[in-house]
C-alpha cells in the first residue's frame, strides 16, 4: 500500500509537494476543480465545507476543459518533486452539469468528459475520481466539535427541507444568472438511469485510454438531501454501480469515512468485499463518530472505525493502491491543514509498519 496526499488546486506547487514527501508520502491525488473560487464560506487551505445551505463556490469555465499540455505540465512538476501523480479527483460541475441534470447540453458534455479521459490517458494519469450526485457534499455544519476543540464537520440532523436553487449542482454554482426557482425532485431510479448512461458511454473510452473511473459514495450518505435522491448511501449500493459495466475501468474511490457514516451494513465487510474484487482504485481514509444524520468527523486515532482493522483487511486482500488522508480536523496552530494531515499520515505510516512486522513474523506467503 502506498500513502498519498490529496492536494486542492491552489496547493499545486512545489511547497506542497515537498511537504507531502517530508511527511512520508510517495503519491499525490490532485483536485483541478477550485471549490474555493468566489466563496465567502470556504476558507482556502481547508477542506471545502460551505455552509449548511450555501454552496462551496463557483464552478469553472465550461469552455476551458483541462488540456493535455496542462495535465502533462502538472504531472512533470509533481514527478520533479519526487512524487507519483496517482489520480485527478472530481469533475468540474461546469463540464458535466447537464449529465447530472439530464439537460439540453448532455451530449456535448458527454463529449467533454470523454475528451478529458482521453487527455488523461495521453498524460499518463491513471485514475479519474468522480461523485455522481446532484446534491454533492452538502448540508453539513462546521465548528469546534473535534477533540480539544478542533474545527471539524458533521451533520446535526436531516437536511431535506431546502431545495437546491437553479444554477447549482453538486454543491457548486455553475450558472450565476439562472432564473429564480429550484431544481425539481427526481426519482432515485431516474438518477440511476443517468449514471448508467454515463458509465455505458464513458467506460469504453476509459478502457481505451488506460484510465480508471473511480466513484466516491454519497457524502453525507443520506437517502435524499435537499429533495434530491442519492445513489450510494449504504455499503451494498456500491456493488450495483460496479455491476452496471463490469470493467477494470469501472472502479471505486472508496471512502472509509463515508462508509462509516452509513446506517446499514458493516464498514469492515464492505472494505473486504470491494478490495477482494480488486475494484478499489484508491482509498479515502478518515474516522467518524456517529451515523447520519448525526455524526462528526474525528481525528484518525479516535472515532468509531478501527483503522488498524481496515488496513489489515486491505493488506490481506493484497490491496496495493494509494491511501489518502481524506479530511482531518483542523489543528490549532499557524498551519491547521498541514498539522492535521501530518498527524494522519504519521498514524498510517506507523500502522502499516506494524502490519508489515506482523506479516514478517508469520513468514512470507502466510495469511491469517
Ligand atoms: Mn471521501
Amino acid at each position: 500500500m502506498k500513502i498519498g496526499l490529496g492536494l486542492y488546486r491552489h496547493m499545486l506547487s512545489r511547497d506542497y509537494y515537498d511537504f507531502a514527501r517530508q511527511a512520508g508520502c510517495t503519491h499525490t491525488v490532485i483536485h483541478l476543480v477550485d471549490y474555493f473560487r468566489q466563496s465567502s464560506t470556504n476558507p482556502r487551505n481547508n477542506q471545502p465545507t460551505g455552509g449548511k445551505y450555501e454552496p462551496w463556490g463557483v464552478a469553472g469555465d465550461p469552455e476551458s476543459l483541462w488540456t493535455t499540455s496542462e495535465l502533462l505540465k502538472i504531472r512533470r512538476e509533481i514527478e520533479d518533486a519526487g512524487l507519483v501523480l496517482a489520480a485527478i479527483e472530481n469533475i468540474d460541475p461546469a463540464f458535466w452539469y447537464d449529465i447530472l441534470l439530464d439537460g439540453p447540453k448532455r451530449s456535448k458534455q458527454i463529449e467533454n468528459i470523454k475528451n478529458i479521459v482521453r487527455r488523461m490517458g495521453e498524460a499518463a494519469i491513471p485514475v479519474l475520481g468522480y461523485n455522481f450526485s446532484i446534491g454533492g457534499v452538502c448540508g453539513r455544519i462546521s465548528g469546534p466539535l473535534g477533540r480539544g476543540g478542533a474545527i471539524t464537520v458533521g451533520m446535526d440532523g436531516p437536511v431535506d427541507d431546502m431545495p437546491i436553487p437553479n444554477g447549482t449542482v453538486w454543491n457548486m454554482v455553475y450558472d450565476q444568472h439562472a432564473a429564480p426557482g429550484s431544481l425539481p425532485s427526481i426519482t432515485r431510479e431516474e438518477l440511476w438511469r443517468r449514471l448508467e448512461g454515463f458509465l455505458e458511454e464513458l467506460v469504453p473510452v476509459a478502457e481505451q485510454a488506460g484510465v480508471r473511473l473511480a466513484a466516491h459514495p454519497d457524502d453525507p450518505p443520506m437517502p435524499t438531501m435537499r429533495q434530491q435522491p442519492r445513489l450510494v448511501y449504504q455499503p451494498g449500493m456500491y456493488q450495483r454501480l460496479l455491476d452496471i459495466v463490469p470493467s477494470k475501468s469501472n472502479q471505486l474511490e472508496l471512502c472509509v469515512g463515508t462508509l462509516g457514516e452509513m446506517t446499514e451494513g458493516d464498514v469492515y465487510d464492505a472494505v473486504d468485499q470491494y478490495s477482494k474484487q480488486g475494484k478499489i482504485a484508491y482509498i479515502h481514509l478518515r474516522n467518524v463518530v456517529g451515523k447520519v444524520p448525526f455524526y462528526r468527523e474525528t481525528f484518525i486515532d479516535e472515532g468509531d472505525v478501527d483503522m488498524i482493522r481496515i488496513l489489515s483487511i486491505l493488506k490481506n486482500n493484497n490491496f496495493d493502491g494509494v491511501i489518502l488522508p481524506d479530511h482531518t480536523p483542523q489543528m490549532t496552530c499557524s498551519a491547521p491543514w498541514h498539522a492535521g494531515m501530518a498527524h494522519t499520515i504519521g498514524f498510517v505510516e506507523a500502522a502499516l509498519a506494524g502490519l508489515g512486522k506482523q506479516t514478517a513474523a508469520r513468514g512470507v506467503g502466510q495469511h491469517s
